[in-house]
């Protein structure tokens, strides 16, 4: 580990956002009903863009296009999810893929997600923090 984070970038990964720009990439989920309900199944779309509008060459990875983790606040829970689009020969979009997750979440709290996707043959990251209602 390098040094210490500025605390602007610590003050916005505690940030509730939906919505997360990485490299030149921007990460969107977005819960179907809006908001994620605990107890409820959610359905979660991950869009990802370009910021330039280029296209988005998403590699499968460990046999999926996008891979999902969540944890609770204490880092207690943990869930690893995998895309609905589960044909590798048949990729997303080129310019804004899309991917569905499934999720339901029986406790309403704070939650921290990761999506990881392979761009090309780069591996990122997109943390997301999000609140779970009761
Ligand atoms: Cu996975």
């Amino acid at each position: 580990m390098g040094a210490e984070p500025a605390s602007e970038v610590i003050a916005e990964a505690h940030q509730l956002s939906w919505v997360k720009t990485v490299e030149d990439c921007r990460f969107e989920m977005q819960p179907k009903e809006g908001i994620v309900r605990a107890g409820k199944e959610a359905q979660i779309t991950l869009s990802i863009t370009r910021l330039d509008g280029g296209a988005v060459a998403l590699r499968p990875v460990m046999g999926a296009y996008a891979h999902v983790v969540a944890f609770d606040e204490a880092r207690t829970g943990f869930a690893h999810l995998h895309p609905q689009e589960v044909d590798l020969t048949e990729p997303p979009d080129a310019v804004n893929p899309k991917l569905t997750f499934r999720i339901t979440i029986p406790t309403a709290g704070r939650y921290v997600t990761w999506a990881q996707i392979n761009l090309d043959g780069t591996e990122l990251f997109a943390p997301f923090r999000f609140e779970v209602m009761p």
